[in-house]
């Protein structure tokens, strides 16, 4: 199925459960190589997000800034390779919601224990705005935040489970956006964590 949320902002409700099992071993294999790290940010906090990344470039935080980059900070090496499996749902996603052609350079992984938060912000460190950001929601489910082109102005709530891929392209790429506080609940792959994958173009 396919849902327009909003102008740019398309649901694909399960669409990453028929690749389930191929998909759950791309993320042990990408945390198996870079491991689950909390950032620093710029104003110097440690981000409640963990994060790794897989592909040429990996979303990276620390003093200096927000960025992308080809070496993994911690380990000073390459980010993993982006699993195949994932390559090819961020495209049948992307291709799905409207946006045929995607090829993604990275992908943000990003895990919420119970209680982590994502607060409100835009995306903005990548190079072109044109391509669309697909993200595809693994474990327990989660209450996203959709604001507007400006910071004040409200949010509506999204409930995603997992599964669910959202596409955000077009008007909708430089929305703001956030992540409630994940509630205490249990997945049988999962376990009590929440794990989203962002695939981007951001060089
Ligand atoms: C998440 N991650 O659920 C989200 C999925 C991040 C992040 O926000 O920056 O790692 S990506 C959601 C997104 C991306 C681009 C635009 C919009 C939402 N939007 O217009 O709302 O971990
Ligand atoms: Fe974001």
């Amino acid at each position: 199925a396919r849902m327009t949320l909003d102008d740019g902002v398309v649901l694909l409700p399960g669409h990453a459960l028929a690749n389930e099992a191929a998909l759950l071993a791309g993320v042990n294999a990408v945390v198996a190589a870079a491991p689950w790290r909390q950032m620093q940010t710029p104003g110097g906090q440690t981000m409640q997000v963990a994060m790794t990344n897989a592909g040429p470039l990996g979303w990276v935080s620390d003093r200096r800034g927000y960025r992308y980059s080809a070496q993994d900070p911690l380990r000073d090496a390459p980010w993993p390779p982006m699993p195949d499996a994932f390559r090819a749902l961020a495209r049948s996603a992307a291709a799905a919601a409207g946006f045929p052609g995607f090829e993604p350079d990275a992908c943000l992984v990003n895990r919420y224990v119970p209680g982590t938060r994502l607060s409100l912000h835009q995306d903005r460190n990548e190079r072109d705005f044109s391509a669309p950001i697909v993200s595809v929601s693994l474990g327990v489910p989660a209450t996203f935040l959709l604001g507007g082109l400006e910071r004040a102005g409200g949010t509506q709530p999204i409930p995603l489970w997992h599964g669910d891929v959202l596409v955000w392209g077009g008007p909708a790429r430089l929305r703001f956006h956030g992540v409630r506080p994940i509630k205490a609940a249990h997945h049988p792959a999962f376990g009590p964590d929440r794990v989203n994958l962002t695939f981007r173009r951001a060089g």
